[in-house]
């Protein structure tokens, strides 16, 4: 598995597979909405929305595995999730059946069990608890990647990210960081992985103050997180917590506390 295509390569997240993932020796096929400049060396390989199937065939052409990262991250109006979150989905499977794509790394998030309480040490298996549009797209794309091994083979690797940062910024990051050395490391091993199936992982660090207990999933994979978010507790413990006393009994944090209308 040495050909990935990688949507959403212009975002946050995205620009730090970009440029970090040729250094592990992949070939990249960067997907981006719109035209933009991407790290040194890499043109986009294909440019879209993703609803096109059209666009889906030139990204998807002649790879082995999709880091899939595109989409709406953050809580919207439920139309603009089920254009980007559902509908560009649906295309991104049925595109990867199309070209024998074997592999789907999909990014998908901590809000689909946001509305569980802090104090919980959730399994990959747990309900789903989505807090929001957002969380809810999230849990319906695990849901077709769930469908998409069973019926049609095409497997997929969920990862659950928590907050993707270079560093954590406040209390909740304790217990969600992701470090970016951490997730180069976690999306290599969910490419990488033999016979996945369809598997959920939480995308955290090693994190002692974790929600999440990644003990089974992420050693299904080979990943072993190197950071860990306690490094920075002495410094974010002296910080008042930004987020307001509802939202800081729920996992999901600010999210909970979102109400965006339909
Ligand atoms: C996410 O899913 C978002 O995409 C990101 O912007 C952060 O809010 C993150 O979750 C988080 O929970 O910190």
């Amino acid at each position: 598995m040495s050909i990935i295509a990688l949507s959403g390569a212009e975002g946050q997240i995205g620009q730090i597979l970009a440029a970090r993932l040729p250094l592990l020796g992949y070939t990249v096929r960067p997907g981006v909405f719109r035209e933009y400049s991407l790290p040194e060396g890499l043109q986009p390989s294909a440019v879209g929305d993703l609803r096109d199937a059209a666009v889906v065939d030139t990204l998807l052409e002649g790879v082995h595995a999709l880091i899939h990262l595109a989409g709406t991250s953050v809580e919207r109006p439920l139309t603009e999730l089920i254009d980007n979150n559902l509908l560009a989905l649906v295309q991104i499977y049925e595109g990867a059946r199309r070209h024998g794509v074997r592999r789907i790394v999909f990014a998908s998030s901590n809000h689909a069990v946001g509305m569980h309480g802090v104090g919980r040490y959730l399994r990959p298996g747990c309900d789903f608890r989505p807090d929001g549009w957002y969380g809810l797209s999230k849990m319906w794309g695990e849901g077709i990647g769930r469908m998409y091994w069973d019926k049609h083979g095409v497997e997929t690797v969920a990862v659950r990210i928590g907050s993707c940062l270079a560093q954590p910024t406040e209390f909740r990051h304790l217990s969600t960081w992701l470090s970016h050395d951490d997730f180069v490391r976690l999306m290599d091993c969910a490419v990488q992985a033999p016979d996945v199936g369809f598997q959920v992982v939480w995308g955290i660090s090693a994190n002692t103050r974790s929600y999440w207990d990644n003990s089974e999933a992420a050693r299904a994979i080979g990943y072993w997180p190197q950071d860990n978010a306690e490094t920075y507790a002495a410094d974010l413990l002296l910080q008042p917590n930004p987020l307001d006393p509802v939202a800081q009994r729920y996992q999901g944090g600010s999210f909970v506390t979102q109400d965006i209308r339909p």
